[in-house]
């Protein structure tokens, strides 16, 4: 394979003209098409994905696509059986930082999808605004550490809004990538973000997946953060009924999500191992993404990084929970010895 045919986004790269004529005339439920799905990958060439699900049935009639951007993003083969493993009671974690000198804050978020609707790149405008309801209704019955306040994005002034996006709480409008896949469509209406008081507990309503449910505070005390997440998760599939498949596990816009859902980071001060040649190499070696601070597609800030774990699907919330403490515990002593 050529250095070009290594950069196209998967979506191209693996949809070969025997999968476009096996693909043509298919249509989902929802009428997402082929072209529907790999849309974002051809407007935007340097996408690393390029592929979009409007709903469940989007990843069983595009199977053969959806399976190679799968098994090479997650490493996880076509005949997978996804576990989950929401426990907490078996972690064993210290603190990282327990003077807060390196880590600035961690942040552990779901994406989640409701069964009963279009996933955001085809879901209607009445749906949409559904969808909003429904989540409300069961948020608004949270108690103790997860009781907290909608905030419509409607009704939010936008000094509020940008201070909310550039404190690290609010999701911006969604990029080009998401704006090609449909994402963005009747923006910002249906939209919105529940949280706490603290703003420890969060809820994003109707971004790239009807809910991501997101547990953050400052300093590296991952397990706290995690066993708050797992306690909001354990209650809301209480009430609500999320797009799950045994194959997939939970079911999400973008098929790096798929599985766990989950993405465990921390911003963390790598201002040396971070100008070393091996920086990558290491964060790859170790199954770890490396963002800017200010999300996906964003720059680092003063030697600044999001860390956090690549592989989501095949992998138990407990095991991705293991990635990015194990690995964050290397790339401290790493850096410590520059
Ligand atoms: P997602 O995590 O949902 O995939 P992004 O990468 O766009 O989406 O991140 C969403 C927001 O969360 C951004 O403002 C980002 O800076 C913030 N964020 C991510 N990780 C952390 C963290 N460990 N601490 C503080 N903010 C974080
Ligand atoms: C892309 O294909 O590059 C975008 N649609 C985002 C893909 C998901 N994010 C990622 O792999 N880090």
């Amino acid at each position: 394979m050529t250095e070009i045919e290594k950069k196209l986004p998967m979506s191209i790269k693996y949809l070969t003209d025997d999968l476009k004529n096996e693909f043509a005339g298919k249509k989902t439920q929802n009428g997402f098409t082929i072209d529907d799905v790999v849309r974002s990958g051809v407007e935007n060439s340097d996408s690393s994905i390029g592929a979009y699900a409007a709903d469940a049935e989007s990843y069983q009639l595009f199977a053969p696509l959806f399976d190679k951007i799968i098994e090479e993003y997650h490493g996880y083969p076509k005949d997978g059986i996804h576990t989950s493993d929401l426990s907490t009671d078996k972690l064993l974690m210290d603190n990282l930082d327990p003077t807060d000198d390196i880590i600035n804050s961690t942040r552990i978020r779901v994406g989640r999808n409701l069964a009963s609707y279009a996933f955001a790149a085809a879901i209607s405008l009445d749906d949409r605004q559904s969808v909003e309801k429904e989540v409300i209704s069961a948020l608004n019955d949270l108690t103790g550490e997860l009781q907290g306040t909608y905030y419509s994005l409607e009704d939010m002034d936008e000094k509020t809004r940008l201070k909310l996006v550039a404190d690290h709480f609010l999701f911006k409008k969604g990029d080009r990538f998401l704006e090609s896949a449909g994402v963005n469509r009747d923006w910002p209406r249906g939209r919105g973000i529940f949280c706490t008081d603290n703003k420890r507990f969060l809820v994003w309503i109707n971004e790239e997946d009807h809910l991501r449910i997101i547990s953050m505070q400052n300093g590296g005390d991952i397990l706290m953060v995690f066993k708050r997440l797992m306690n909001a998760i354990n209650t809301l599939e209480k009430k609500l009924q999320f797009a799950y498949s045994g194959h997939l596990g939970n079911l999400s816009s973008c098929p790096t999500n798929l599985g766990t859902a989950m993405r465990a980071s921390v911003h963390i001060k790598l201002p040396k191992l971070s100008k070393t040649p091996s920086f990558k190499d290491l964060c790859n070696d170790l199954k770890l993404s490396i963002r800017g601070i200010h999300g996906e597609h964003s720059e680092s800030e003063g030697g600044v990084y999001d860390i956090s774990n690549k592989q989501r699907l095949g992998v138990s919330e407990n095991d991705v929970v293991y990635v990015l403490y194990n690995g964050i515990k290397r790339l401290i002593g790493e850096e410590a010895k520059l």
